[in-house]
């Protein structure tokens, strides 16, 4: 075991929240008993999930795709494929998202096709790697970071690790989340406006900034899975922080995902918000009121009736594998929040007939994630405030060899 430097690694603390709503009874208190009851209970769940906190967002709309083909990239290590993915109903100068996918050179020429790891950016897909043939998008060059102007090649790849994700058999896809929403809080900026008059919820419950971006993942997914080096059903979807948050909830919505692995994505991520005396919906919607739908606000300071909470959105992965990744000093994330929300989700991988969680989560550090107990459902832990690197993309990887199958 190990010594608990903060009560954030503790015991659980559901019994703390009577009042968290079971993922498998629907509202009308009907327990959920079989996998046909637990269809219908996932579809009461992401339409609570719409109505209250995240939004309505549009369906899957007709994309017109452009690819150019760049092998020799990452000194050799990569092929680069970029794809111009925008949107056949919309206007030329609407939004469109590019898509960077690295695949391993040697899976190529050998014409094999590999798992590919998916994740949300923030400062451009040029920021991941030092390589010329990575495209500085128009985006980036306006919204390249947190400050003014596009990042440099390669100032995140100690981030991403892409050649060390390459090394492992998986390709590298990412997308920049400004693509779809820059995230500025001014909801006139990005491509939701030219949705919001088709959406189908009532007033308020328009898409927020952080569905947009899951929409946004779900369109690389459209044009990832038909790509002859990718294996379509062994695509894992993952980002960090509020790129966490949307990488999670477009896993959790999106059937196509064949993993989900939110890292440090704290509150309208992982995290509860029941009991969470860390980052509370007032804290997040008054930072980022664009995140979520309009309705989600309302639920500051009474918690205790939103029909649902972080773990039923997990639940939605069920029975597909997830992992959360967590920094045992993220405090603000609250990881203690985040490992409740696995273990009050867990039951639903049971229903369905997966395994639950292993014996002793969370995992930490160097522990290994061993085929024979690790389970459907993770948590796992590095020594580590805010971040990410090396140790947590292994994890991640880890657990997708255990998952996926197939020689690499
Ligand atoms: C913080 C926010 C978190 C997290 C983080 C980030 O300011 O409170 O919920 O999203 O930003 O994305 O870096």
């Amino acid at each position: 075991m190990h010594t608990d430097p903060t009560d954030l690694r503790g015991p659980s603390r559901l019994e703390r929240c009577p009042d968290l709503p079971d993922p498998l009874e629907f509202r009308d208190g009907t327990p959920v008993e079989s996998t046909a009851d637990w269809r219908d209970r996932r579809a009461e769940i992401r339409q609570l999930l719409r109505q209250h906190v995240y939004g309505y967002a549009p369906g899957a709309p007709e994309t017109e795709m452009t690819t150019e083909r760049t092998a020799g990239v990452c000194d050799g290590a990569a092929t680069l494929v970029e794809t111009e993915i925008s949107f056949a109903d919309l206007p030329p100068d609407a939004p469109s998202i590019t898509l960077a996918v690295f695949l391993p050179s040697d899976a190529v020429e050998a014409g094999r096709s590999v798992p590919v790891l998916l994740g949300l950016n923030w400062g451009g897909n040029h920021a991941a790697v030092d390589d010329p043939a990575v495209t500085i998008t128009e985006t980036a060059r306006e919204h390249g970071g947190r400050e003014e102007g596009a990042a440099e090649r390669g100032v995140a790849a100690d981030y991403w690790c892409v050649e060390h994700v390459l090394s492992r058999g998986y390709g590298f896809a990412t997308y920049q989340s400004a693509d779809v929403d820059p995230d500025s809080g001014d909801p006139g900026e990005g491509i939701r406006p030219y949705y919001d008059d088709e959406l189908p919820g009532p007033p308020g419950t328009e898409w927020g900034v952080l569905a947009a971006w899951a929409w946004g993942l779900q369109r690389c997914v459209d044009a990832l899975r038909p790509m002859d080096s990718v294996r379509a059903e062994e695509i894992i979807v993952f980002g960090h922080s509020r790129c966490g948050k949307a990488a999670l909830l477009a896993g959790a919505t999106d059937e196509r995902i064949g993993l989900v692995a939110p890292h440090q994505s704290g509150t309208g991520g992982m995290a509860l918000n029941r009991d969470n005396d860390q980052e509370g919906i007032d804290d997040i919607t008054g930072a980022f009121p664009g995140w979520f739908a309009d309705t989600f606000a309302a639920f500051d300071g009474q918690v205790e009736r939103l029909p649902v909470d972080q773990h039923c959105l997990a639940a939605l992965v069920a029975p597909r594998p997830l992992i959360d990744t967590a920094g045992a000093r993220d405090y603000w994330t609250n990881p203690g929040r985040a490992l409740d929300a696995v273990r009050a989700a867990e039951p639903v991988w049971e229903l369905l007939g997966a395994e639950g969680i292993a014996d002793d989560l969370p995992l930490y550090g160097d522990d290994e994630i061993d085929p024979e107990t690790v389970g459907s459902i993770c948590h796992y832990r590095r020594e580590t405030a805010h971040t990410l690197n090396e140790g947590y993309l292994d994890a991640v990887l880890d657990f997708a060899d255990v998952h996926f199958d197939g020689a690499r």
